[in-house]
């Protein structure tokens, strides 16, 4: 496949951040001259599985203890691995790789801000429409060209309509970790800023509608998921994050200065219309964000 030809003829450059708690890996490189990023993930162990009685005689393939103690008795093991039901890894290849993609998966110093609307006014604006463009051709192309419609969950292409699919961050395996995205058809909502009051009705709409097909899709209750956004988020085009909440996401995913609740957003409309177009905006920033590269945002 192009996968495997290009793993097989991927060159390391080098390792662009390590996070031991999410066991998650990203590397830089090139294939065929060309920037490459791959991402690898060990995925976590498979609930279902665990459910048996003799899982463990199924998953341990070896292991060697690496010392005991009293009752205590601790080894390494090698688990048995499945491509279909039990994969030992999630891997993402982004090739070719922008310059906004490698500061993205770069580790990065980062930095609290506290947005107000002056600076979104001034600074942010400008950095969304810089950022729209060729970054948001994946989800034009989940839209209005069919693309993942092997996997697409829900597709309502009216106006207020939305399409609902698996992120690319979950393994499209493990329910403990179920990460979907949902996209809104439209197109003029950037990010929670330009949400009012007259969105209210709309995403409550989208929010019931995910409800009801994940519960009928997964078996999974509206009290089993995380529905937020985030803020900033990467992609300049308005979608909702909806999560297993027994999933802590990856790495900064579902933190406070990062994730808002859907149904916080849908109250502070029904308080205040303008509520978004008001308020200051705290969230965590890494240095590597175009925004950080403008002096008077910096230093606002
Ligand atoms: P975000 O908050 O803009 O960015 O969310 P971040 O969470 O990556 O910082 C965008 C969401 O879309 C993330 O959860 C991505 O994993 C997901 N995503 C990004 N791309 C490029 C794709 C894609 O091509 N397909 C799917 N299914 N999901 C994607």
């Amino acid at each position: 496949s192009n996968l495997d030809s290009a793993l097989q003829s991927f060159k390391l450059e080098r390792a662009l951040d390590v996070d031991t708690q999410t066991k998650t890996a990203a590397f830089l490189g090139t294939v065929d001259n060309q920037a490459a990023i791959v991402i690898l993930e060990k995925t976590d162990l498979k609930t279902e599985a665990v459910s048996e009685r003799n899982f463990l005689s199924h998953i341990v393939e070896q292991s060697k203890v690496i010392n005991s103690n009293d009752v205590y008795t601790w080894a390494k093991a090698t688990l048995k691995q499945d491509l279909n039901d039990f994969p030992a890894a999630k891997l993402i290849l982004i090739y070719p790789a922008t310059e906004t993609h490698i500061r993205k998966y770069d580790s990065q110093k980062l930095h609290y801000v506290r947005e107000t609307p002056e600076m979104y006014r001034q600074f942010v604006v400008p950095h969304i429409e810089a950022m729209k463009g060729d970054r948001l051709k994946w989800v034009y192309n989940i839209l209005f060209h069919g693309a993942e419609s092997e996997t697409v969950i829900y597709h309502d292409e009216s106006q207020a309509g939305f399409v609902l699919l698996p992120d690319m961050k979950w393994d499209g395996v493990n329910l403990a970790s179920l990460y979907l995205c949902c996209i809104v058809n439209r197109t003029d909502i950037a990010s929670v800023r330009d949400l009012t009051g007259d969105h209210v009705k709309y995403l409550k709409n989208i929010q019931n509608k995910i409800k009801d097909v994940t519960f009928h899709r997964y078996g999974l209750k509206p009290d089993q998921l995380r529905i937020f956004v985030h803020y900033q988020p990467s992609y300049y085009h308005f979608h909702l994050h909806v999560v297993n909440i027994a999933h802590p996401g990856l790495g900064d995913g579902i933190n406070v200065g990062k994730a808002i609740l859907l149904d916080d957003i849908i109250d502070n409309l029904v308080a205040d219309k303008e509520f978004y177009q008001k308020r200051s905006i705290g969230y965590v920033l890494g240095e590597n964000s175009g925004l950080w590269k403008i002096e008077g945002y910096r230093n606002s």
